[in-house]
């Protein structure tokens, strides 16, 4: 059968053939069904925009974005996940401020990098640290992160620069993990809402009193598909000057104690107050919101006037759903958030929500008003939306006044939703403690942990040797005045304990319940063992100031991916430029060494392209053989 009617249509079929291979190595894709890897793309470009109308600066773009967020990678358990990330984040002028080692601000700032915040199992040499993980990618370079989600992921995530300060100006991003015990947690506690309403919603309560339900699946979730929306709300804090000039004018300078303030706030990526969110439809009965801080400092306070957030989620830990009225997050965390959305909301047939954000600004708050409006794009519609926005707006709004405001870590009130108990060891050998204390030392102008800066502990990391299979007990002792949000990367944590002052590991092996830290922290202990909860596991936390908390991490049975050097950080981008952060080195001297990134090496620009040149003469040379023998035997 003659397929093709002349042999230019041969060539030219095998020349298209050889085209989609070559296309396909520069393809980003960011979902799809089938076990094919997903490739993300990700160039990171400075780039011009403007904000509240006429203002310009200069960002962080990934692919050419017009804001300071990349895409949101949407993934499943067991999902290969292959992401390029191309440096060309400064110009000429700017690499000749930090070539040959004139400014180190700059030279850092130059280079680029990729941290998955709260993804953990996924291997050391993809943990995107750089000069501790990974050799920085220079400018011109690209760098592959390739790693398959864990068996057990489910929740939301992020991926941001852990570069310099580079997250504040961009290269930040939402990562969603789709799985099949989350859905079903939304749909229980939507069922639950069908049968009883919301006016029966007790606010600091959990939803369920059997954690059984969460498993029930008795009902046809899909049903309430179509009258259900899903929406992503990234917050930050915002700067109108790109964080390398603060940096390098107002941080790391002699008199720079104090960190810059930040002028105003981000809602999605948007500086303007009364954002709208268009995503309501007539029919819209069920708002689920993934949220996440990803400012650089600001802790961020979330609250919808007259409504119960329901609180299923946070930092990849599904909960027993939590009611309240105000959220409050620490940078880093994330947390999935359902509302309902009632008949009395709808103005002229469509609903309209009102949300209030405040972000933390040294003693008080930036406050914002948004907006979840009809997807509706009819000029009637819009109308009446701007009426009902500029008849609804809100004036001196109080955040630490709203209603349930509070601002402390609630590592008692949330459970999490699978049963589990504290990560306890059955002897004294296999459990052990770790004291910290970090403080900020204003004449050096640098904040140190155990008298260390994060610089320091690149070099000499804390050694923790695991041939014992140790639960791992760390005693975060601040002993600055501020909040800081803290980070551990690799593993996540159960929350222990929390109090103020000082809790030593000598006070604790000698019982001195007499000292008010060893007595919450033993009280606290009881309470695990009594309750039927287990201590909250998440992977961000903030901590007061003159306070401790202890976070217990299982380190039994690790696997080869989990050994290496792991960061456990302050998350504001000023305090960890200036030393506040810490590094462990998990060992296990009866397995592997740990692997220190340097099997995976940056790839040129050039060496990219010379591959590709090579896969192009290859196909063409595949299609003049198949051209030859068609013209000579066919
Ligand atoms: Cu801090």
């Amino acid at each position: 059968m003659l397929l093709f009617k002349d042999t230019s249509m041969v060539f030219t079929f095998f020349f298209l053939v050889s085209l989609f291979f070559i296309v396909k190595v520069d393809a980003t894709y960011e979902s799809h069904s089938d076990k094919s890897p997903y490739i993300f793309d990700f160039t990171i470009k400075r780039k011009k925009v403007l904000y509240n109308n006429d203002n310009e600066k200069i960002i962080l773009s990934i692919n050419n974005s017009n804001d300071t967020y990349g895409p949101t990678i949407k993934v499943k358990p067991n999902d290969e996940v292959r992401i390029r990330v191309t440096n060309l984040i400064c110009n000429e002028q700017e690499l000749a401020k930090g070539a040959n080692g004139k400014s180190k601000i700059w030279q850092d700032y130059c280079q680029a990098s990729l941290h998955f915040h709260g993804l953990i199992n996924i291997g050391n040499k993809v943990d995107g640290v750089p000069n501790l993980t990974q050799k920085p990618i220079e400018n011109g370079e690209s760098y592959w992160y390739n790693f398959t989600i864990p068996e057990d992921t489910c929740g939301t995530f992020w991926y941001h620069s852990h570069s310099s300060v580079q997250y504040g100006d961009g290269v930040r991003g939402l990562i969603i993990v789709n799985c099949v015990e989350y859905d079903t947690l939304k749909n229980n506690i939507i069922n639950h809402l069908e049968i009883f309403g919301t006016s029966t919603l007790q606010s600091k309560s959990l939803l369920f009193a059997d954690k059984n339900v969460l498993s029930s699946t008795t009902f046809i979730p899909k049903k309430f598909d179509d009258v259900t929306k899903e929406h992503n709300i990234l917050l930050s804090d915002w700067y109108h000057e790109r964080t390398i000039d603060i940096l390098e004018k107002d941080v790391l300078v002699d008199d720079g104690t104090n960190d810059p303030r930040f002028e105003s706030s981000l809602i999605n990526g948007v500086v303007e107050n009364n954002v709208q969110m268009k995503i309501l439809e007539s029919n819209t009965k069920y708002l689920i919101l993934r949220l996440l801080n990803s400012g650089t400092s600001g802790t961020q306070v979330f609250h919808i006037p007259n409504k119960k957030l329901i609180i299923f989620e946070t930092d990849g830990t599904l909960l027993n759903p939590y009611v309240t009225d105000t959220l409050t997050m620490a940078v880093g965390q994330r947390y999935s958030v359902l509302i309902k959305i009632e008949d009395e909301d709808k103005n002229e047939g469509f609903p309209i929500v009102k949300g209030i954000n405040g972000c933390n600004k040294m003693m008080g708050y930036v406050t914002k008003t948004f907006w979840f409006t009809p997807i509706e794009n009819e000029s009637t519609i819009t109308q009446n939306v701007e009426t009902y926005i500029q008849e609804n707006q809100s004036n001196n709004i109080r955040i630490s006044k709203l209603p349930n405001f509070n601002n402390d870590e609630l590592y008692k009130e949330y459970d999490n939703a699978k049963d589990g108990e504290i990560w306890k060891s059955n002897n004294d050998h296999s459990l052990k403690r770790i004291e910290l204390f970090y403080d900020n030392y204003k004449a050096e102008n640098t904040y140190k942990v155990n008298d260390k800066t994060f610089e320091e502990y690149l070099e000499s990391p804390i050694i923790i040797d695991n041939s014992n299979n140790t639960i791992l007990e760390i005693i975060l002792n601040s002993k600055d005045h501020m909040r800081h949000p803290w980070h551990l990367h690799g593993f996540n944590f159960q929350i222990v304990s929390m109090g103020k002052g000082t809790l030593y590991k000598s006070a604790i092996v000698n019982h001195r319940t007499d000292i008010d830290s060893v007595k919450q922290y033993f009280q606290d202990l009881k309470y695990w063992e009594t309750s039927r909860k287990s201590p909250l596991i998440r992977d961000s936390i903030n901590i007061k100031g003159h306070s401790f908390v202890v976070l217990r991490v299982n380190l039994t049975n690790l696997t080869k991916k989990q050994l290496g050097k792991w960061l456990l950080h302050c998350h504001v981008e000023w305090h960890v430029s200036k030393g506040l952060g810490a590094v462990f080195q998990i060992t296990n001297t009866s397995t592997a060494t740990p692997n220190n990134g340097s099997n995976n090496k940056p790839i040129s620009i050039d060496t990219m392209t010379t591959k590709i040149k090579v896969l192009t003469i290859y196909c063409i040379l595949i299609c003049l053989i198949n051209y030859y023998i068609y013209i000579k035997f066919i």
